[in-house]
């Protein structure tokens, strides 16, 4: 037994599987070698001990020994804390990782989610398409000039700036030729490909 243990729903929908963000935990650990659990809470009946958790009643958490985190990228932070796999050691290589693990979530993600939320529930477009396409035009003139996001190396960002990126609709949207290759070549990674079975298998066997 491992002290490590990612918390995540018992089941959701077909819809989500494959992009429930526990995935994020599970990639970083399988990149790093960092043994973990996986333990489930109720989806369908979040109650107080949910909440005691994670004040949004949502998923993931971790639990490191002592330490108990929610929000996914405060997760990845802690786990590139026991690996350099995730994050380099150097100030700057370390600065430039944080940096995009940031800009992934507070840039990207804090566009991204909204459009996506705007599709699938039909809402009026409110200028939100006009935004995620102008970040992601930003984003594919960076990655149009070096494979990787920080340090010139896979990182705990280019984790992240994946997840975010590869959500189906947003890739259906339309990701630049430099950003859909990143994509690919970042979630073709044996680590991704574990964790994204594993979730799938999760899920399915509560089915
Ligand atoms: N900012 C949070 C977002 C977490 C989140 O959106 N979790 C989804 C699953 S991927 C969830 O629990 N959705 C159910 C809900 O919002 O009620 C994080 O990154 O951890």
């Amino acid at each position: 037994m491992t002290d490590l243990t990612i918390w995540t729903f018992n089941w959701v929908p077909a819809g989500p599987r494959g992009f429930v963000r526990d995935l994020r935990l599970r990639w970083a650990c399988e990149e790093a070698g960092l043994a973990y659990q996986v333990r489930s809470i109720a989806f369908d009946a979040r109650g107080p001990d949910h909440l005691a958790r994670q004040p949004f009643g949502q998923v993931p958490f971790l639990d490191d020994g002592p330490v108990r985190l929610f929000e996914s990228g405060a997760c990845l932070l802690h786990l590139a804390q026991e690996s350099e796999i995730l994050m380099p050691r150097d100030p700057a290589g370390a600065a430039e990782t944080l940096q995009w693990v940031i800009s992934a979530l507070n840039s990207v993600e804090m566009v991204s989610v909204p459009w996506w939320f705007q599709e699938i529930t039909g809402v009026a477009e409110n200028g939100l398409t006009g935004w995620l396409d102008s970040r992601l035009g930003h984003i594919e003139r960076e990655l149009s000039q070096r494979d990787w996001l920080a340090a010139d190396r896979f990182t705990v960002a280019d984790l992240l700036m994946a997840d975010v990126l590869r959500v189906a609709k947003v890739r259906a949207f339309g990701l630049r030729p430099a950003t859909e290759a990143y994509v690919a070549r970042v979630t073709d990674r044996p680590a991704f490909r574990k964790a994204h079975a594993d979730q799938m298998a999760h899920f399915a066997a509560a089915d």
